[in-house]
């Protein structure tokens, strides 16, 4: 047996190698107060409540190691009585209103279990407060300077906007940036609110002075924002929610969450939620019953087939939605109309991912999983700002570089990942495939390959060698404005790591090359002989929305079935055929651009979007509107009247995650439970029963009445899902895919033994370097970067409905000083930013995140039109949106 063992007033506990006394007693059953601890933080032993007798010495428990062996004393009258004189010196300096009844403070509670009287309270009080920020509000009168929030966020939130000022009785927590928090580098993580153990910090609200500490009931689901994946605790009260708190055991987040997950839940009850159908009458959306607009979707579905047959019919499926949901949208498009034109979100997103994935190792998912991923000593971040948009992942990859992993970012702008970086290497925009063989180059010629792997797992090399004789590290610099000696150290740094591991976001996909970009950011993994053995951790697509990976598993795409088997093969196709008792169309459907495209030429009659913002999120908007403009029929499922619901002909309300059953699978590929904390709205439905309504209203019936059967049968066309159950779930929490049966465990690390392509190998890709779609010029000079920031989420329509508006009200365009000087733009003025295609209007923001010649936006506020910038420009492999290279000019107005 591996750990310690060792004895607790007489019993005989194990515990982990390392673990502390506390967590010791703990083991043993027994509690000691532990007022500066916090399971995940480092140790501080400042407040003495914890004492216990370890070999003969009086110790504070939470820093003590639990040696082999040792026999800990806790519960003689002499400890008791010095535990409680901690506790009591510690709250006589508060107000009374510290162990008030009802206060759920872990000090409050220590009181009462110790005995220890309200009246024991007795400072003066006086200090004051701080309630500028919208989540998180400080009693200065209850602080009592142990730290935890100030470790929290550096240690677990990686921040460091936390301190302790003023001295002795006074210290107390501030912004390290002086002023209000509302204005300090707080991003309402929530951490601090977590684990303050006297209620000095909290969330206003029902909710004030809750943690996941208390465990209060809730239900447990998985966030619906970004494909982290957070286990959540849903805290209710009459059909509300009280607060939404970290699940301490997440086996992604681990007791950590970010503000969108956290505290972004406003939405729910907004007065602008649709809580009735819309049907269009008259040029304008009028409230109806669900049976008149399931009946007019039905009938404008038919009228649509049996005018221009089953391909003028198309559905863009949810990535926001469950799997079960898009596993029964694509049911619905290919069993009852009879067309493969299902798509999803990941067109726009990580479709290239899954495209250069499954060409260099046969399947379209992340190669490690990200617990593996943590263990490297070497991470290479390549056009990812997890900071901002997977924080917890961001802020996990952070604390692994604080104790000492390399990072080398490839970004052309100054994330915040990139301030921690051994490397920090700042490629043009859209010259990725360069700078990987640059990369690549310099690992062939320093001779940090693993030879063994490459000529026993691998194909390809030959061609690449002689490909990248073409990109010697000067060559690579002209191309990309990278120094030839970053190059140099990065490929290093990458080159001679014991187990390197990479991961990448969308400015490797969304690109012109997105593909080849993904294939030869894979070659590096290759080379080094890091995926598919333990001497690495792979290539890891941080996927971006909460089921984006499991929208495409449950084969809501164009060419591919659930699963992963192609249209175009008979024997995939038979699967889903003896499941569904109806022939699958073998001619694979249309992509979401080419939706539009054919809608514009007429070809498309009946267009079903779900959870998808076109108007707003897709390139080119102008165009996009233009389609819906020309597709006789247009439904929307919807939670808001998005700028598409708008639109559209008919409007069906849904209810969202925290509404809703069924799973979604995170960005490590990992299936998780989502449950309903809260009724929807109204009338509004479940995405699943919608589809099965919009079926019935057609007379067709698609079987599996509930989420849980749907997932079963999903099993049973896709061999990959075979294992995966909700009841296996629930038991079990996460399980990976591949997960081929109910009595075995997912494979959370893939291709061990061989490569899922059809030879077994790992296949290097020889494409060579082309320019982006987009240049600039001198009417358009600058190049526009487009991506996220940390408060809002895409469209913007949930996080801009609460009060993650107060804390990020517009969208910015960042540009560097030189570029302002150069247009005479002054920060904090409105632009407009023109392009090729559209204009837009922004706010500018002044500073050097950005490159000279660069411009950066995000796309959070439909109003400012950014989409209407970006171009038709696209994958050549996948047709993802070139999002990431757009020329355009700035003009003060
Ligand atoms: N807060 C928040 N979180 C989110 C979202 C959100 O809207 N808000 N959206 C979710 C979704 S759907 C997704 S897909 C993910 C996306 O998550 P990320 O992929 O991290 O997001 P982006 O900010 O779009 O782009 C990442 C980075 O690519 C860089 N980049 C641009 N061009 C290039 C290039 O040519 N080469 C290199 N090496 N880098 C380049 C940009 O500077 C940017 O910092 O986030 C998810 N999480
Ligand atoms: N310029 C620029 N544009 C981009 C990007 C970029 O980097 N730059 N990134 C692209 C990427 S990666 C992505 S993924 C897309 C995302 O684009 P979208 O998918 O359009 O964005 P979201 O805001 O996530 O969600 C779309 C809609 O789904 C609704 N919704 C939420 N939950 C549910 C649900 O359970 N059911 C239903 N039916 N609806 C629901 C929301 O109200 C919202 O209106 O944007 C793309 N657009
Ligand atoms: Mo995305």
């Amino acid at each position: 047996m591996t750990g310690t063992e060792i004895q607790v007033d007489g019993t005989s506990v194990a515990v982990p190698e390392g673990a502390s006394l506390l967590a010791a007693v703990r083991a043993a059953g027994s509690d000691l107060p532990a007022l500066c601890s916090d399971d995940r933080l480092s140790p501080a032993g400042s407040c003495r409540t914890c004492l216990v007798r370890a070999a003969g010495q009086t110790v504070a428990a939470c820093v003590t190691p639990a040696a082999p062996g040792v026999h800990v004393e806790t519960a003689t009258d002499d400890l008791r009585q010095l535990r409680r004189e901690a506790v009591e010196v510690i709250a006589s300096a508060l107000p009374p209103r510290a162990l008030a009844d009802g206060n759920p403070g872990e000090l409050a509670e220590a009181c009462r279990s110790m005995g220890i009287g309200p009246d024991t309270a007795q400072g003066a009080g006086g200090r004051g407060g701080d309630d500028s920020h919208p989540y998180v509000h400080l009693d200065r009168d209850l602080c009592i300077a142990c730290g935890r929030c100030v470790r929290m966020c550096a240690e677990v939130q990686g921040t460091f906007a936390l301190t302790l000022v003023g001295r002795g009785a006074d210290t107390v927590v501030a912004p390290g940036t002086g002023g209000p928090w509302a204005e300090s580098d707080c991003v309402a993580c929530g951490g601090c609110v977590d684990t303050c153990p006297t209620g000095a910090l909290t969330e206003p609200g029902p909710a004030r002075g809750l943690t996941s500490a208390h465990r209060p009931p809730a239900t447990r689901t998985t966030c619906g924002y970004c494909g982290v994946g957070c286990a959540l605790d849903v805290v209710t009260a009459g059909g509300e929610i009280t607060t939404v708190l970290p699940a301490r055991d997440g086996p992604v987040n681990q007791g950590h969450a970010c503000v969108k997950g956290r505290f972004a839940h406003g939405y729910i009850t907004s007065p602008e939620r649709l809580t009735r159908p819309l049907l269009r009458r008259d040029g304008r959306l009028e409230p109806v019953s669900w049976d008149e607009a399931l009946g007019h979707v039905a009938r404008g579905l038919r009228a649509a087939v049996a005018a221009g047959g089953p391909e003028s019919v198309a559905a863009i499926s949810s990535a926001r939605a469950t799997n079960e949901e898009n596993y029964l949208v694509q049911k619905f498009m290919r069993a009852v109309i009879g067309t493969n034109n299902v798509d999803n979100c990941s067109r726009l997103c990580h479709s290239p991912s899954a495209a250069g994935l499954t060409a260099s190792f046969g399947l379209s998912g992340g190669t490690d999983s990200f617990d593996d991923v943590e263990r490297s000593d070497c991470l290479l971040v390549v056009g990812a700002n997890p900071v901002e948009a997977h924080p917890v992942v961001g802020a996990r990859l952070l604390r692994r570089v604080l104790h000492g992993a390399e990072l080398v970012v490839a970004d052309p702008r100054a994330v915040g990942l990139a301030a921690h970086a051994d490397v920090h290497l700042r490629p043009r925009p859209g010259t990725n495939v360069a700078l990987f063989h640059g990369l690549a180059h310099v690992l062939l010629a320093e001779g940090l390959t693993d030879e063994a792997f490459l000529r026993e797992r691998a194909t390809g090399l030959p061609e690449l060698t002689e490909l990248l004789a073409d990109y010697p590290p000067d060559r690579v610099a002209d191309i990309t404005g990278v120094p030839a000696a970053d190059l140099i150290a990065a490929a290093r740094l990458y080159g001679g790591a014991r187990s390197p591991a990479i991961v990448y976001g969308l400015g490797v996909t969304e690109h012109l090359h997105g593909t080849d970009g993904v294939r030869t950011l894979a070659n590096l993994a290759i080379l080094r002989g890091a995926v598919g053995t333990d001497r690495g951790h792979g290539v890891n697509p941080l996927r971006g929305q909460n089921n984006v990976q499991g929208a495409s598993d449950m084969g809501a795409l164009p060419d591919l079935l659930p699963g992963y088997g192609k249209v175009t093969d008979p024997a995939a196709r038979a699967r889903a055929e003896a499941v569904w008792g109806v022939p699958v169309p073998e001619r694979p459907g249309l992509r979401i651009p080419d939706m539009f495209a054919a809608a514009r030429a007429g070809r498309l009659r009946a267009l079903w979007v779900i959870g998808e913002d076109v108007c707003a999120t897709d390139p080119d908007a102008n165009k996009v509107a233009e389609a819906l403009r020309a597709c006789p029929l247009v439904v929307c499922s919807e939670l808001f009247l998005s700028e598409t619901a708008r639109r559209a002909d008919v409007v069906l309300p849904v209810a969202s995650w925290l509404e809703k059953d069924g799973t979604f699978v995170n960005f490590d590929r990992r299936f998780q439970r989502v449950r309903p904390a809260v009724p929807p709205p109204g009338e509004a439905r479940s995405d699943f029963d919608v589809v099965h309504a919009v079926a019935s209203a057609m007379d067709a019936d698609l079987g599996c009445p509930t989420p849980a059967a749907a997932l079963v049968e999903c099993g049973r066309v896709a061999p990959l899902f075979a294992g995966l159950s909700h009841n296996r779930l629930d038991r079990e929490g996460a399980v990976p895919w591949p997960c081929r049966d109910p009595g075995r465990p997912g494979e959370a690390k893939l291709h061990r033994d061989r490569f899922a392509t059809a030879d077994g190998r790992a296949h290097l890709a020889a494409a060579p370097y082309l320019p982006p779609g987009e240049h600039p010029d001198d009417d358009y000079p600058l190049i526009l970067v487009t991506g996220r920031r940390w408060a809002h989420y895409n469209s913007g329509s949930m996080t801009r409905r609460g009060a993650n508006l107060a804390l990020d009200p517009v969208d910015l365009l960042d540009l560097h000083p030189g570029d302002a000087h150069r247009y005479a733009v002054r920060d904090g003025e409105p632009v407009t930013v023109e392009s090729r295609h559209g204009r837009a209007r922004l706010i500018a923001r002044v500073g050097e995140q950005t490159a000279p010649g660069q411009v950066f936006c995000s796309f959070h506020f439909p109003t400012s039109g950014v989409n209407r910038l970006t171009s038709h420009h696209a994958d050549t492999v996948t047709s993802c949106p070139e999002y990431k290279v757009t020329a355009v000019r700035v003009v003060v107005t």
